[in-house]
């Protein structure tokens, strides 16, 4: 077996004054932050494509991001080559678990047999694999949109050939999933959504995205796959507007066809600021509707504006988002898959463990002040006060459902306008807090 990665033994906790880049200065596998490790509260991964399989071309320029593994002439034994790679690297990185689609990991073929042939020979070596580190499947998932025949989407194509390519793919992607013990399966919308409604049959494409998630659930029985279904919301990219556009369409989707007990969503950053949302705002609504499944960690370019994945580095953003997921009551069975990219330019292989080892610190630390400020009860506390009036009274009322517009406006009317004293919303103080928690955890 060929090393790839011999420049280094495995990445170490070092602490915050480290000035080694192959080191820690946060992520601390082992370190218990309230009843559970740091491991087991971020539940790390790695993204097959961004990491293993993706060589760094862009619309203006050639593949930077040539890598040892890739260089075979035959694409399945560069496939092979690209499986130890992986399993080497994160080994060295102490992560847990990772991510694929079908055609990260396997070369496509000209027909579907062809692919499917190639994606079994990986598997099984990917198998092997996981028994041999103890590396696991966070989740699998079908690359519905790189090949030509999805230039009009896959399950919301006009033409049903391709609905039933989409259907192929996806069975035999739940099927691998299934044997690698996945913990999820993920569906991104990839091309489903739309560039003109003047050449789309908008009714009939989100029918048809509703019956290939019902057809999904009928073979999810037939298998006895027990993982989560995840719906991962985008805006936007590659279509100008892609159905799964962000949470709340996500959710109000799922409610409209009956399918909303079956899948939860898996929340990526850069989603969500390109649908003009915080992080945060994206992993709230989902929380508080019960659909946070799991997380895609990156971030995006806000002078940029398109999904850029680059590695979550912004401490701020980490926080809050770690906030939401500790009031979730962790992740699992998701975890915080990075999918993120090298930049272009950053080519060498030791760029690899810098990027992971940046989001791995970035969400450690995070997690920190997130549990620091949770512990204190602050935010908590000030939010209980700010909606007091609803613990008695009229407010108790409304909340109850007990009472309707003519009760309340008689209780209104005779109401005097300046004894009405509203509180402050103290935003200032309240982001003074956050910081607080995050300069000192
Ligand atoms: C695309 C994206 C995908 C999904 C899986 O923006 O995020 O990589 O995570 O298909
Ligand atoms: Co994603």
């Amino acid at each position: 077996m060929k090393n790839y990665f011999d420049f280094i033994e495995k990445v170490k906790y070092e602490g915050p004054d480290s000035k080694n880049p192959l080191a820690f200065n946060y992520y601390q596998a082992d370190k218990k932050i309230g009843s559970k490790t740091m491991a087991e509260h971020l539940r790390f991964s790695m993204a097959y494509w961004h990491s293993m399989t993706e060589d760094g071309s862009d619309p203006f320029g050639s593949p930077t991001l040539v890598r040892p593994w890739d260089r075979f002439d035959d694409p399945r034994e560069a496939a092979k080559a690209r499986v130890e790679a992986a399993f080497e690297f994160m080994t060295k990185l102490g992560i847990d678990y990772f991510c694929f689609h079908d055609a990260d990991v396997a070369p496509q073929g000209e027909t579907l047999k062809e692919s499917n042939r190639n994606l079994d020979e990986i598997i099984n070596l990917i198998e092997e694999k996981m028994q041999e580190t103890g590396i696991k499947l966070l989740w699998g998932t079908s690359n519905l949109f790189s090949h030509p025949i999805f230039m009009h989407g896959a399950a919301t194509s006009p033409d049903a050939r391709v609905f039933s390519c989409a259907a192929a793919k996806v069975k035999k992607a739940l099927e691998a999933t299934k044997r690698l013990g996945g913990e999820n399966y993920v569906f991104w919308g990839g091309r489903e959504g739309y560039e003109t409604l003047l050449n789309t049959d908008m009714k009939l494409e989100q029918d048809n995205l509703a019956r290939f998630f019902e057809m999904v659930l009928n073979y999810v029985e037939e298998i006895n796959f027990e993982g989560q279904l995840l719906i991962e919301p985008k805006p936007k990219e590659p279509t100008k507007h892609q159905y799964d556009f962000d949470s709340s369409s996500v959710i109000a989707f799922l409610r409209n066809y009956g399918l909303e007990d079956y899948f939860k969503l898996n929340i990526e950053a850069n989603h969500a600021t390109l649908a003009a949302h915080t992080f945060q705002h994206e992993l709230r609504y989902a929380r508080i509707n019960d659909m946070l499944g799991s997380v895609d960690a990156n971030q995006g370019d806000l002078l940029l504006g398109w999904d850029t994945d680059q590695f979550p580095s912004n401490l701020y953003s980490t926080t809050l988002a770690m906030y939401e997921i500790l009031k979730a009551g962790g992740l699992e069975p998701g975890g915080l898959n990075f999918d993120a990219k090298v930049r272009r330019a950053s080519f060498q292989l030791e760029d690899l463990f810098y990027a992971h080892i940046l989001g791995m610190d970035s969400f450690a630390k995070g997690l920190e002040a997130a549990h620091s400020l949770l512990a204190s009860g602050e935010i908590e506390d000030f939010i209980d006060r700010r909606y007091h009036s609803y613990q008695e009274g009229v407010g108790k009322k409304i909340r109850e459902g007990k009472i309707g517009l003519k009760e309340l406006s008689e209780e209104a009317l005779d109401y005097r306008f300046e004894d009405l004293q509203l509180e402050s919303g103290q935003q200032e103080r309240l982001e003074a807090i956050v910081n607080r928690h995050l300069l000192q955890s």
